[in-house]
């Protein structure tokens, strides 16, 4: 069997691929669809797919500038979470959280999801006490997490630095076991798989330019590929939100600025969870490639890049040396930057829009990935409803104008 893989792969390789079998169609749009999806990321795709799956509502197109899942779905460092604080958050990165436990059964295509544990370090006593507060919050919802000493950290990451005398010392950790991490690219191919095989057009290479509107509502689209006429547009198109929307009229409570990573040079095993060290504005986790994977804060000024810069990196490299010393002997290989979405509260908007037919999921900013099977899961219900999904109710845009913020700064956990 491996022979075969072998001998296929460079049989192919020589051919230029042209007998592999393409996993998901791409056709010329057509004229129309019911629904309209903006964004080929993992929510995009997650949302196309359950629109069809769930609610029967197949024909539907999903429009990309460039490439599926070549935004932040295909840049983040693939941590996935449920413990946020309020109890609207917990309930939607839970769904989602739970749903990757199963999605490479739904898919029949592997996530590599990895409950391998999310440990978040507590070093200073106001890390802690607020910590303490969200273990029981989380607790108290019905998560599996709890406190850890400094000796259990240590003895889950034997290569922390646990001298008590450091100058930001390890005091205990928040545990959540059942976090973990998952493979970004196969979470946006599996769902573009399953969108196209329910007959979805995934059409990329097609770059939005405008919204037609007839009064209050919107009737189509205008594509680097021409006009497409629809009754619902859905637009998940994260750190390009507020462009889009204004195409409608309609302003954002959204910043979009760069957040950057990089990866180590392959190394032998050394850590089997991911740790964020928050106080220090890092975090660390490694790949199967045997990469350390490490990012830490926003770039601290809106912009609309997509590369990763030196003063970043020496930052956060920086920052984490004296947590994990480990790091002060590495080369780093690469480093890049994603367009990501923050509202003012930390938490997504999802739902209905003051233009009838036209609906928003962004400002999932540092966090989204963690949350493309519920936040999917629950728009498309949205969507094909034209009303919020209960889990999605509180996260409209209205919140913002009525005051009901859904603070998340800390569970955000990446400063910005
Ligand atoms: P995207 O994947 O960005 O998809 C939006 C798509 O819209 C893009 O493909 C874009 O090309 C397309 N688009 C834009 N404008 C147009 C247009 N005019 N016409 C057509 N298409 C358009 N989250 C976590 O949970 N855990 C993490 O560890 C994590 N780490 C991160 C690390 C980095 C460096 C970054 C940048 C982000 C990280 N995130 C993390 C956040 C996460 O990546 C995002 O929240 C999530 O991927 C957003 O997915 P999306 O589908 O909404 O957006
Ligand atoms: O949301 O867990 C997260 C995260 C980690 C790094 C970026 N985002």
């Amino acid at each position: 069997m491996m022979r075969y893989s072998i001998f296929s792969l460079a049989r192919n390789a020589l051919t230029g691929h042209k007998d592999w079998q393409a996993v998901w169609r791409s056709p010329e749009p057509r004229p129309g669809y019911d629904v309209i999806v903006l964004g080929a990321g993992g929510h995009g795709l997650a949302t196309a797919y359950y629109l069809a799956k769930e609610h029967g509502i197949t024909n539907v197109a999903v429009l990309e500038k460039g490439w599926l899942g070549g935004g932040n779905t295909g840049r983040n460092t693939t941590i996935i979470r449920s413990n946020y604080l309020q109890d609207p958050s917990i309930a939607i990165y839970e769904l989602s959280r739970s749903l990757y436990e199963d999605l490479s059964q739904e898919l029949n295509y592997n996530m590599m999801f990895s409950p391998r544990g999310v440990l978040m370090l507590c070093q200073t006593e106001h890390e802690f006490r607020a910590f303490k507060r969200t273990a029981h919050a989380n607790r108290l919802a019905g998560l599996d997490c709890r406190m850890v000493t400094p000796a259990e950290v240590k003895e889950i990451v034997p290569i922390i630095n646990d001298d008590p005398t450091c100058r930001y010392p390890i005091l205990g950790a928040y545990y959540q076991p059942r976090g973990g991490t998952g493979r970004h690219d196969a979470v946006a191919w599996g769902y573009a798989r399953g969108a196209d095989a329910l007959g979805v057009d995934i059409i990329q290479n097609c770059e939005v330019t405008g919204i037609q509107r007839d009064g209050g509502k919107v009737v189509g689209l205008e594509t680097t590929r021409g006009v497409i006429k629809t009754p619902k547009i859905a637009v998940v198109t994260a750190g390009h939100v507020s462009t889009i929307m204004d195409m409608a009229g309609v302003r954002m409570p959204i910043e979009s600025l760069c957040l950057q990573a990089l990866v180590s040079e392959p190394i032998k095993p050394v850590i089997d969870c991911v740790v964020m060290a928050n106080t220090v504005h890092g975090y660390i986790s490694q790949s199967d490639k045997g990469e350390l994977v490490i990012g830490g804060g926003t770039d601290p000024y809106n912009n609309y890049s997509q590369r990763g810069s030196f003063p970043s990196l020496e930052h956060t490299v920086t920052a984490l040396v004296e947590t994990f010393p480990i790091i002060s002997r590495l080369r780093m290989l690469r480093m890049w930057g994603g367009i990501v979405d923050m509202t003012g509260d930390r938490s997504p908007i999802i739902g209905k829009t003051p233009v009838d037919g036209l609906y928003v999921n962004c400002g999932w900013g540092t966090g989204g990935f963690k949350a493309i099977p519920g936040s999917g899961f629950v728009f498309a219900d949205t969507v094909a409803n034209d009303r919020p999904h209960q889990i999605a109710e509180a996260f409209s845009m209205d919140r913002f104008r009525e005051g009901r913020l859904i603070d998340e700064s800390v569970a955000a956990a990446v400063a910005h």
